[in-house]
């Protein structure tokens, strides 16, 4: 969690020094959730996430170092360079992708699901979308067949209050109820605290063991904060559109500092916890000062990779 922490606060540093040029949606405030998944999967497993996904990624495994030189457009990226902040991907680890287009991943999860069902394989795919991709229709379409073929997947909605800064309550009627639809269509629902590690891991604990048992797909919905603007290195509050999850109060529920609050009171000293943040630190400037320095893609590769 400090990993992804630190990172983006020196991708956003990055971005505020105009050296990434592409959007990045920062998952600030969101750590536990990817984290907390991410701890009952396996290698094998497949993750795959959206436009707000350098949690989902790392949680993964997935490398740093070829992640910031994808946001930087370099050669060394995950993708050549051609994929950016909203394309993470690394098949090494099995995080087999992000879309950025709303709810378009939910299916793709479910069809690498359907592959693992239909060759037998000992995995399941895990999927993360917000709550504004959960209202698209194709993911009510995919949660009906993916409970029609007890497919081995596991949907994660974030929930983080809104989609841009669109309140629930402006998108849904008071009677709506993500668990009632969810659990109408036959697929299991847990709801979790994103703000909190320990309850998002227990909760994802128990689908995923109910899913390898092969009793079919289940969904968490994580309440959390989103910490930072919707897509841009900066704090909105002035904005004033948030309610419930005010500056105060996002700082009060801060995922990091719950989990540092819990190991404390377990006797890990303050010391232990200093070192891996330093330690953290040199490696995420180590992976930075590397990225700023690698090439660029050569121009004669500009048409490779690409589809359309
Ligand atoms: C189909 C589609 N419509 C609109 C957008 C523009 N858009 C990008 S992110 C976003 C909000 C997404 O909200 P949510 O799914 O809750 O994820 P969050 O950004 O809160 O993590 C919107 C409307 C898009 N990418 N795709
Ligand atoms: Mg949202």
């Amino acid at each position: 969690m400090l990993l992804i922490r630190i990172a983006e606060e020196e991708i956003a540093a990055l971005y505020l020094k105009n050296k990434i040029m592409s959007f990045v949606h920062f998952y600030v405030g969101q750590e536990a959730v990817a984290v907390g998944v991410s701890d009952n999967l396996h290698l094998e497993d497949r993750a795959m996430g959206n436009h707000r996904s350098h949690g989902h990624y790392l949680a993964k495994g997935g490398n740093l170092r070829a992640m910031i030189c994808e946001l930087l457009g370099k050669e060394k990226g995950s993708s050549h360079g051609k994929g950016g902040s909203m394309h993470m991907i690394d098949k090494a680890v099995n995080f087999t992708g992000s879309t950025p287009i709303l709810g378009s991943i939910v299916p793709l999860a479910a069809g690498s699901a359907f592959e693992q069902k239909y060759h037998r394989r000992d995995s399941i795919t895990a999927v993360y979308f917000g709550d504004g991709a959960s209202e698209e229709g194709v993911v009510y379409e995919v949660l009906n067949l993916a409970a029609l073929f007890g497919l081995p997947i596991l949907f994660v909605i974030e929930n983080n209050l809104y989609s841009v800064n669109s309140k629930l309550r402006d998108r849904r009627s008071a009677d709506y109820s993500v668990e009632k639809i969810v659990s109408g269509l036959g697929v299991k629902y847990l709801k979790a605290n994103g703000n909190d590690y320990e309850d998002v891991h227990a909760q994802a604990g128990t689908l995923i063991k109910s899913i390898r048992a092969g009793h079919g797909p289940s969904l968490l919905e994580c309440i959390t904060f989103r910490h930072m603007a919707h897509s841009a290195p900066i704090m909105d509050d002035a904005q004033g559109y948030r309610e419930e999850d005010v500056l105060e109060k996002r700082l009060q529920e801060d995922p990091i500092k719950k989990v540092k609050t819990k190991l404390l009171s377990q006797g890990i000293k303050e010391e232990e916890l200093a070192v891996l943040e330093k330690e953290i630190r040199a490696q995420v400037s180590s992976d930075i000062q590397f990225a700023i320095s690698a090439p660029y893609p050569a121009k004669e590769s500009l048409y490779t990779d690409l589809y359309a």
